[in-house]
């Protein structure tokens, strides 16, 4: 038994009670230390000590994206700056970045969770782990090379890009797990492809992809073209990194989350009710043992639901669904809510047409339109134009039928669609703009 690995397994009843503490202990320390949060517990009326069982969490008020920014860059760290020993921060592409710090035992904490996430992936130490998450800002790289480490694992920080030579150091240093966004596992797949080097010739047994959503069918698809076992990891910078929460290679359907260090709800992202089990809704989440940037009830945007149901693999941890995308990326076409992943997942059912695509989206006399630019393999592009045409009204009426929104279909030339070295644009909203 490797680190705290003896909650996973936990009873629920003895797990509840050290979250309670854990909460009780988080809120203390938030309302002395942060005036964001003691400004917002007085406007509630509450006081940490009021927090008396883990229903009592609802009461107390949401954390949201905004307010984080509102307290840039440092506003919301409970540790004096001498106390962190780490910063991260979001891309920031829409608005301010978002900062996050870490204190030591906040990065221990942080490696554990990761070895864990390793280990329910059936990784040990002899594994050697190629980590093309983007090392800086970011915390892909570094999050997964510390829990490698930690694991006793060997890593290579290969980190994202210069792809060529990635292929290279799979072919000579042999890697049995990759660790990468998904999208960038294809496009490594595909860079191995044009060098000549198959990837099931490789030694890789399993993939851990995360960092943005991917359907069942896209692990299909990869398990397939990479001849490994693909699981999902999930988190966010806000939180701590990757690491939240991790499916285990027996059950591989859903993620447990790491509920000894989160607690996890469903809320309604219209109300803030919360939802029952079973229900898809926002994923909202309190950390209960960071330091250095403990976050109350924050709403991450990501759809999912939660199963409180046995896993075969013995964890008492509740699962959470595949994430089907965020509640800023949902796509409302003529009314009809439709996520990306919908799509990737009636794209990836169709023969000839390759796991590369984009979604764009228009409005003309304030009506949403929906583009979708496919990739389609050699073989089909090949053909006449009329058997195009007829290709691209097939995957248009798969669509349809499906999911009930009429879109355009865009055929593009293998490999014309750009590459991710991170995460994929999937998305253009010409809306927006
Ligand atoms: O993406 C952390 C991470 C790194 C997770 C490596 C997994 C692996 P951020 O850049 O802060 O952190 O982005 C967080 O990415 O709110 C989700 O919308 C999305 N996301 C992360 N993991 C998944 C996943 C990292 N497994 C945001 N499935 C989150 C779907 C994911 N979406």
């Amino acid at each position: 038994m490797i680190f705290d690995m003896e909650y996973e397994t936990m009873p629920r009843e003895a797990l509840e009670s050290i979250q309670l503490k854990r909460l009780q202990t988080t809120l203390s320390r938030v309302y002395a230390t942060v005036p964001f949060y003691r400004k917002k517990f007085d406007e509630a009326g509450l006081l940490p000590g009021d927090v008396k069982t883990l229903d009592d969490l609802r009461r107390l008020p949401f954390t949201t994206k905004q307010d984080l920014r509102d307290n840039y860059p440092f506003g919301m760290f409970a540790v004096p700056m001498e106390n962190v020993v780490r910063i991260h921060a979001s891309s920031g592409t829409t608005g301010k970045p978002t900062v996050v710090g870490y204190t030591a035992r906040d990065i221990n904490t942080w490696a554990e969770l990761i070895a864990r996430c390793l280990a329910a992936a059936g990784a040990s130490r002899g594994d050697i782990i190629h980590n093309a998450y983007g090392y800086g800002l970011f915390t892909g790289g570094l999050g997964i090379h510390y829990g490698a480490e930690k694991l006793g694992a060997s890593v290579i920080p290969v980190s994202g890009g210069n792809t060529k030579r990635q292929v290279i150091i799979m072919k000579d240093f042999g890697p049995t797990i990759l660790t990468s966004t998904p999208s960038y596992a294809l496009h490594l797949a595909e860079a191995a492809e044009e060098e000549g080097v198959s990837f099931r010739d490789l030694k890789f047994k399993s993939g851990i992809f995360g960092a943005e959503p991917w359907s069942e069918d896209m692990r299909t698809e990869l398990q397939n073209k990479l001849g490994l076992k693909a699981m999902d990891i999930y988190g966010l910078s806000e939180i701590i990194g990757p690491g939240v929460a991790m499916e285990c290679h027996e059950a591989q359907k859903g993620l447990h989350i790491y509920e000894d260090h989160f607690i996890p709800e469903i809320i309604d992202p219209r109300t803030g009710e919360v939802l029952p089990h079973g229900e898809t809704g926002e994923l909202v989440i309190t950390t209960i043992t960071k330091e250095a940037f403990p976050v109350i009830r924050y709403r991450t945007r990501d759809v999912t639901s939660l199963n409180p149901d046995p896993c075969v693999c013995g964890r008492t941890h509740y699962r959470m669904d595949k994430i089907s995308g965020r509640t800023d990326d949902m796509l409302i076409i003529r009314g009809v809510n439709v996520f990306p992943s919908q799509i990737e997942s009636v794209l990836m059912k169709i023969e000839g047409v390759e796991p590369h695509y984009q979604l764009i989206v228009d409005r003309e006399d304030k009506l949403d339109t929906l583009t979708v630019v496919v990739e389609v393999s050699e073989g089909v592009f090949s053909d006449e134009v009329k058997g195009l045409q007829q290709f691209s009204t097939t995957i248009g009426n798969e669509i349809k039928d499906y999911l009930g929104i009429s879109a355009k279909v865009r055929l593009a030339e293998p490999k014309s669609i750009e590459r991710s070295q991170g995460k994929a644009a999937r998305v253009i909203d010409n809306r927006k703009i």
